[in-house]
């Protein structure tokens, strides 16, 4: 007899949820959908993996053999393996491209093509994986520019505000897998008792403005002036007499997942050795910087709307400033003063 929780198993699945958006979107072919499906596998998948990883003795390794004899991958390449084989064949993408390909991924000749592309960092933060750290997948989906039967790198680089839909999946104390395809930002908690998602967070809105920063101040020696400004103001008791709060995991999905349902503000900025940031645009940023309009949040590259950036390759990286839309401009407007 099942006795997991109640709520969820009375709940709306991702399924479904994608379903009904689909329905209310006329002419709406289900490609989407089929899409989104063959993604939300591939989280199952993953974090299938992720919770095991700890016992099958893979964590962080490469190349050995694991106590059961298999040959162990590293989970990211993994993870990479496991959502590119779960989209390849449905015939909903004309080309994709990962943190984990040099290049761009073509379909192979044997399935079919269709007009999304979809583009990822199959498991971010993966150097936490071995303490235990919250890690995560992100993806962003874009209809296709080109025409013909493959799709390919300038199909990819098209600028955020373009996104059909982002989101990702955060393998934290539950595995969360949250999303936007411009209705609104909506989170669905993993239910391993029947591993199905459930809509546990509906219509996510990020408060206007928040009381915590998440950056790295080790870079302080590399940051700019303004950069510096920027943080120590938020050090400084405000008007209630205390300052922001300092959270930094080191893990983007898990600073970024907080700073959505918390508000306040997290950044990558750029810095004497990374002059245009360590974050890539296409499959960290872009992503990233949909689900924080769509929750009524703000994403900057420091000047202007990291949406707005239009990407010359693939793998490029961004200074990024997301979170509370109030934070983010205040960020911007110190940068701008100095
Ligand atoms: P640092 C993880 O390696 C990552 O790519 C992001 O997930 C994270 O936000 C960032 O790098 C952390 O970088 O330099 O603070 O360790």
């Amino acid at each position: 007899m099942y006795t997991g929780p109640t709520s969820t198993t009375q709940g709306i699945t991702l399924e479904r949820h994608i379903l009904e958006r689909q329905l209310s979107i006329p002419g709406a072919t289900g490609d989407f959908t089929g899409l989104f499906q063959q993604i939300a596998l591939a989280a199952k998948l993953i974090n299938s993996r992720v919770r095991s990883a700890g016992l099958a003795g893979v964590l962080g390794l490469t190349g050995d053999t694991n106590v059961q004899g298999e040959e162990v991958t590293k989970l990211d390449i993994f993870a990479n393996n496991v959502l590119v084989r779960s989209v390849e064949a449905g015939g909903h993408l004309c080309v994709m491209a990962s943190e984990e390909n040099e290049g761009i991924i073509p379909i192979p000749d044997r399935f079919a093509t269709g007009k999304y592309v979809l583009m990822f960092d199959p498991l971010d933060g993966s150097s936490n994986i071995d303490v235990d750290i919250n890690i995560g997948t992100i993806f962003s989906i874009h209809r296709r520019l080109t025409t013909g039967r493959h799709g390919g790198e300038a199909d990819c680089l098209q600028r955020g505000a373009s996104q059909v839909a982002a989101g990702y999946v955060i393998y934290g104390s539950s595995t969360v897998l949250v999303y936007t395809a411009g209705q609104g930002v909506h989170g669905f908690t993993l239910d391993p008792a029947v591993g199905e998602f459930f809509l546990s967070h509906e219509n996510i809105r990020i408060p206007t403005k928040g009381k915590i920063y998440s950056v790295n101040e080790g870079n302080t020696y590399l940051w700019s002036e303004g950069v510096r400004r920027w943080v120590e103001g938020m050090k400084t008791p405000g008007p209630d007499g205390k300052p922001y709060s300092a959270r930094y995991v080191g893990s983007l999905v898990a600073d970024f997942h907080r700073t959505l349902l918390k508000g306040g503000v997290f950044a990558y900025p750029a810095d004497q050795k990374n002059p245009q940031g360590k974050l890539r645009l296409l499959y960290e940023a872009a992503p990233m910087a949909m689900l924080a309009e769509a929750a009524g949040g703000a994403a900057s590259e420091g000047s202007r709307r990291v949406m707005e950036v239009v990407p010359t390759s693939l793998h490029q990286r961004v200074p990024l400033y997301i979170g509370s839309s109030e934070d983010v401009a205040a960020a911007e407007r110190l940068l701008r003063e100095t």
